[in-house]
């Protein structure tokens, strides 16, 4: 079939057996435990989650549905001939775990266009915002403002039986999915080219239409558009936006609810923001050094930043230990497509110097660079300079992976999360027991 939500639907009711008998056979079995610093710091390592449409590895970085981002490459349907994966294949692959013919990524391009119409008031509700406003907060906003529509909320005060809640949650995904690269279209526009919005293509793909609606129609930028949407859309359950997702979705607040409390944290500098604090950070160093900038002249900005008490953006993460194979596969598409471009040789300087120096701190677990660190390099270069967008760019991805996971939690019906909390009396007290 080419419709996404029979091909779901179908393996469904083999899930939900597995994930019975896994709990009635195993349910007591212990997957890791839980120490007293992760508790207190951040809960690193402790496996507690279900997340099924992604698993990262510390050292080999992350796989969607088992597979990596160069395998993803090669495998997933492309708008042209050794281009780049379209975003809406990743999208059936993250829905359904198998890997879209190009009819079935096609249908699904058409089925977001069909639902990509914004209501005017979510339009209304842009233009009041105050001219400040950042572009994240203004897309958190504009999602609350399309929560209205809500198909799952609807049916949930109708009385519908639980074993149905997945219907109206992918369909509220989709409808959301479908609005997002206009909504972020409407944003840049309003916020950096004085409100002239650009209609949508009826022929482009959904990731390049983004792209298009932004006043973008290099075929460049395009290819990297479909790029950019495909590589951040997922990064395993844990990271802030997922879990935040997951989290308030786990109370049953709809898609738009629980999509915009995800996009509420990655716009934290220390989760998606980065994107943006990795550009203003390397405009400071182009300031106040100039282009032509030595190895030793980076080491210097390098320590100054953190000597001032701040973190190098791009770099470290809580959970790789290696570098970022998203990171990779960026500098892989710049050395192809713009090999001379300043801002590039820039980066890759920065590859020389900066992890050396944070192991030289000798308390940063990963040294090495980011999605973060490279994105806006692809960006600058196709002449979408304003930084304070970046991380919607990374939302609307993120979108495809955060409701594709929501969906099958519906389907599986998990449960409120609802981790313990301790105080530090009750740690304490537990520890002088044990
Ligand atoms: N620059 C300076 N210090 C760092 C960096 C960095 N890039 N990365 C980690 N550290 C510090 C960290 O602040 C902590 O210091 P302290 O003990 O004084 O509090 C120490 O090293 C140990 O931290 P880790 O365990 O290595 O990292 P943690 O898991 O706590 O944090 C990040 C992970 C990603 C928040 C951290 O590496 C960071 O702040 N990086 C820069 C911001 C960034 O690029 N974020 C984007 C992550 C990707 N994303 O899109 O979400
Ligand atoms: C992400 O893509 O969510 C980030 O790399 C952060 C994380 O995984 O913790």
């Amino acid at each position: 079939t080419t419709d996404l939500k029979a091909s779901l639907a179908e393996k469904i009711p083999a899930e939900q057996e597995r994930l019975k008998k896994l709990k009635k056979e195993h349910g007591s079995k212990e997957l890791g435990s839980c120490t007293v610093e992760a508790a207190i710091g951040g809960m690193r390592g402790i496996p507690a989650m279900l997340w099924e449409t992604s698993l990262l590895d510390a050292e080999e970085g992350i796989r969607f549905r088992g597979h990596s981002i160069p395998e993803l490459q090669e495998k997933l349907p492309k708008a042209k001939e050794g281009g780049e994966p379209i975003p809406e294949g990743l999208l059936w692959l993250l829905m359904t775990g198998e890997v879209p013919s190009s009819e079935q990524a096609a249908s699904v391009t058409e089925m977001l266009r069909q639902r990509s119409k914004v209501p005017d008031h979510v339009y209304r509700v842009l233009a009041a915002q105050h001219p400040n406003t950042h572009p994240m907060t203004q897309l958190a906003t504009a999602v609350l403002s399309l929560q209205v529509d809500s198909k799952f909320a609807a049916a949930y005060r109708s009385g519908m039986h639980k074993s149905k809640y997945w219907d109206p949650v992918f369909e509220d995904s989709m409808d959301l999915i479908a609005k997002l690269p206009t909504i972020a279209a409407a944003i840049y526009r309003n916020t950096y080219k004085g409100g002239d919005l650009v209609e949508a293509s009826s022929s482009l793909d959904w990731g390049a239409n983004l792209a298009h609606m932004m006043g973008f129609t290099d075929d460049g930028c395009l290819e990297m558009m479909r790029l950019y949407q495909t590589i951040h859309a997922d990064h395993e359950g844990g990271n802030v936006s997922a879990h935040a997702t997951h989290l308030v979705g786990s109370a049953l607040s709809d898609p738009y609810l629980s999509y915009a409390a995800g996009m509420t944290g990655l716009a934290g500098p220390l989760h998606g923001l980065a994107n943006q604090e990795v550009l203003r950070w390397l405009t400071d160093v182009r300031q106040q050094v100039g282009d032509d900038v030595t190895k030793e002249q980076m080491r210097e900005f390098v320590w100054a930043t953190l000597k001032s008490g701040k973190v190098v953006p791009g770099f470290g993460h809580a959970v790789l230990r290696k570098t970022d194979p998203r990171y990779t596969c960026q500098a892989v598409f710049a050395r192809r497509h713009m090999p001379d471009y300043p801002l590039y040789r820039l980066t890759a300087m920065l590859y020389d110097v900066v992890p050396d120096i944070l192991k030289e701190t000798g308390k940063v677990k990963n040294p090495y660079p980011n999605v973060d660190a490279h994105s806006g390099v692809l960006l600058q270069y196709y002449g979408i300079t304003e930084e304070s967008f970046y991380t919607v760019l990374f939302g609307v991805s993120r979108a495809l992976g955060v409701l594709s996971q929501g969906v099958w939690s519906r389907a599986l019906g998990l449960p409120i999360e609802r981790p313990k909390s301790l105080t530090m009396a009750a740690i304490e007290q537990r520890v002088a027991q044990a």
